[in-house]
């Protein structure tokens, strides 16, 4: 019984610990090379229109203007960003950690973003 407990405890922590803001986050720039508008998606948190968000700086609308991207997603899921609005059309897949200073194909093309887990293998 107390094993389970202490088990199930760090679990808990791990788990948690995984999906910190400090180390599950993606962040998109306007512009190629990062800079200009940055626009923060936070952990598991969908935005299924980025026509309906706002930028870092306050301002509204994301729409059609990442151009480049640092990452950092947990084991076991990925960020897809999606060409078209609610999770359609081409999409661009961010896994692990990494960055990407120019979309090319995909530039200015992402109108959402949807977290989802990596399948058996992926
Ligand atoms: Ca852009
Ligand atoms: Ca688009």
């Amino acid at each position: 019984m107390r094993i389970s407990v202490l088990t199930a405890f760090f679990m808990l922590m791990f788990t948690s610990s995984a999906f910190a803001a400090s180390t599950c986050w993606v962040k998109l720039w306007d512009d190629a090379g990062y800079t200009d508008r940055e626009l923060t998606i936070p952990c598991k948190r969908d935005m299924g229109d980025f026509n309906h968000i706002h930028s870092d700086d306050g301002k509204k609308g994301f729409n059609d203007k990442a151009s480049s991207a640092k990452w950092h997603v947990p084991d076991g899921w990925k960020l897809v960003l999606y060409e078209n609005h609610h999770y359609a059309k081409r999409k661009m897949e961010l896994k692990g950690k990494g960055e990407n200073p120019d979309f090319g194909w995909f530039n200015d093309k992402p109108s959402s973003a949807r977290w989802e887990r990596l399948a058996p293998g992926e």
